[in-house]
């Protein structure tokens, strides 16, 4: 009895320190500096990543350093030479706005002993200047929109493109993933292309404009690179006396709370999820690696494509 009794207590203990050990595994990062390099606010989606990575900092008693850069790149890297002059920052995090031009910079963060984090985006540069990118695989996105209006068209369709920033990895890959897709459709053509830059507004513009120059009747389909230049295309549409989501067909990426409603309405008709939620796995990725432990590359962040917000909503309870 006195063993059984012995071994409950041993249990009770282990379970203990397994719980303390997980959730410091899972935590992290209490006290340190974290510079965070933003784009912008040139979307919902990216307002809803900016708030969701403050609330994580704030969570975990992070000093954070937030940037918004206003969709300028000499912004972000101004940003990061102040951090590294400033001699306290722990680590920085990167959402870079465009793949190029970030070799310099992150050297000079390297050489200063900063670890980088990219986010959201990606770099294109030496693997060896940022510890790791916690992203979603944005090829993918493209792919899962473009498999979508094949099967809701039988694989005949003229779409136009509301492309997003030109030179992010975002607007680059979804573009090619949709690409690979379609290419296995005869039937299936890109007949207009124009960057939104993944906003609202500018998308609405865009749509109008191939509005005016094709007949409205010879576009099956708009696939936008994110919901807000969706948004966007829907209000030119419904002004142009059309029915959106039928008239012409709507995909786009982000899941954003706004394109649920206009899925209720029946005014789109697909979008692919992108969480906003990529704030604590780069600050357990900053954690790690100051831990001295080893890194993959690439830290994925997974999406589905979602028709409705039921479908949605049955995914995340
Ligand atoms: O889809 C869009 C934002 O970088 C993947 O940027 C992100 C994209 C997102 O402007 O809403």
């Amino acid at each position: 009895m006195r063993n059984i009794r012995r071994i409950a207590v041993i249990l009770v203990v282990v379970g203990l320190i397994a719980t303390a050990f997980s959730t410091a595994a899972q935590g992290g990062g209490e006290g340190l500096t974290i510079g965070f390099s933003q784009i912008g606010s040139e979307s919902a989606w990216r307002t809803s990543f900016t708030d969701a990575v403050k609330a994580e900092a704030e969570a975990r008693g992070i000093n954070l350093l937030f940037s918004d850069a206003q969709q300028e790149q000499e912004n972000q890297i101004a940003a990061i030479n102040a951090w590294i002059a400033q001699g306290d920052v722990d680590a920085i995090i990167l959402a870079p706005v465009v793949t190029s031009g970030w070799d310099v910079v992150l050297q000079e963060a390297k050489d200063a002993g900063i670890p980088v984090v990219i986010v959201d985006r990606n770099v294109d540069a030496d693997p060896s200047l940022y510890v790791t990118r916690v992203s979603s695989d944005f090829v993918h996105e493209g792919r899962l929109a473009a498999a979508w209006l094949v099967q809701a068209t039988s694989g005949n369709c003229n779409i136009v493109e509301l492309y997003g920033t030109v030179g992010s990895a975002a607007a680059e890959d979804r573009a090619t993933g949709f690409r690979e897709v379609i290419a296995l459709f005869p039937g299936m053509q890109i007949i207009r292309s124009e960057t939104g830059n993944f906003v609202r507004t500018e998308g609405k513009q865009v749509m109008e404009s191939f509005l005016s120059a094709e007949d409205p009747a010879n576009i099956c389909a708009v696939f936008a690179h994110n919901d807000d230049m969706a948004i966007g295309a829907i209000e030119a549409i419904k002004e142009a006396g059309l029915v959106p989501a039928q008239d012409i067909l709507i995909v786009s990426v982000d899941a954003i709370p706004d394109i649920f409603d206009s899925l209720d309405a029946g005014e789109t008709n697909a979008t692919v999820e992108l969480s906003p939620f990529m704030g604590a796995p780069a600050f357990d990725a900053v954690v790690a690696t100051l831990a001295g432990e080893e890194l993959p590359k690439w830290i994925p962040v997974a999406g589905s494509l979602y028709t409705s917000r039921a479908a949605y909503d049955a995914d995340h309870q």
